[in-house]
């Protein structure tokens, strides 16, 4: 029997290589911490049905092909995204910050509409740590995001950041609706609606058939 849900929201992990995103993907649609290094071949998303306060979602969960490496994400790869989980490693400076560079990019690549959720990954690394939650906090505040200290490995506050962007998406959602005109106008508007209404995205386009899609 098909799994019945409201609304896919497509959320994208980004940051820099090495900061964690497909273990933080793993972690939460598959609830495994993966501790040998993972190379990503070919664009990826997972999928999970969450219970959103009471109303079931399906997260579209992209990670990327490593193309963050070489600094080569595509407005392609944006299409869609309703969140974004942005991410840097607590033990390195350098992830932290590149983060100017990753606001940038989704800026320049995202839709406006975009909502943001910053993740500061590996904080049960504590002997290493070289960024302090407060630096983080404070960037986050800057650009609006809730920020969470996360560890994949000791499974910390995984299921809340992914949870708090859904919430966000969600708002988001309700406040484009409430900016949609009451009358459609034309009838055919008024017959294309209900799928716009249903992605709420200007896109249109949540799935593609061409990539490789696997199902949890
Ligand atoms: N200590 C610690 N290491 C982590 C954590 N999450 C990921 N790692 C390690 O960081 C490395 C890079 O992880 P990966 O998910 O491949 O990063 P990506 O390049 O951003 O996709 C791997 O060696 C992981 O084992 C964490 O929460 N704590
Ligand atoms: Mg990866």
């Amino acid at each position: 029997m098909a799994l019945d849900f409201a609304a896919t929201y497509k959320v994208l992990v980004l940051g820099d290589s090495n900061v964690g995103k497909t273990c933080i993907v793993h972690r939460y649609c598959d609830e495994r911490y993966y501790d040998t290094y993972i190379s990503t071949i070919g664009i990826d998303f997972k999928q999970k049905i969450i219970n959103l306060d009471g109303t079931p979602i399906k997260l579209q969960i992209w990670d990327t092909a490593g193309q963050e490496r070489f600094r080569t994400l595509t407005t392609a790869y944006y299409r869609g995204a309703m969140g974004i989980l942005l991410m840097y490693d607590v033990t390195s400076l350098e992830s932290f910050n590149h983060l100017s560079y990753w606001l940038r990019n989704i800026q320049e690549n995202a839709s406006p509409d975009v909502v943001k959720v910053l993740a500061a990954n590996k904080c049960d690394a504590t002997s290493n740590r070289a960024v302090d939650a407060e630096r983080g906090q404070k960037i986050a505040e800057n650009f609006d995001m809730p920020f969470f200290e996360v560890s994949c490995k000791e499974n910390i506050n995984i299921e809340e950041a992914f949870l708090t962007l859904a919430r966000r998406i969600r708002e988001q959602r309700g406040r484009r609706l409430a900016r949609l005109p009451k009358s459609p106008g034309k009838p055919v508007l008024a017959a294309r609606r209900p799928r716009i209404l249903h992605h709420a995205n200007s896109e249109r386009e949540i799935c593609r058939p061409d990539v490789n899609i696997r199902t949890h």
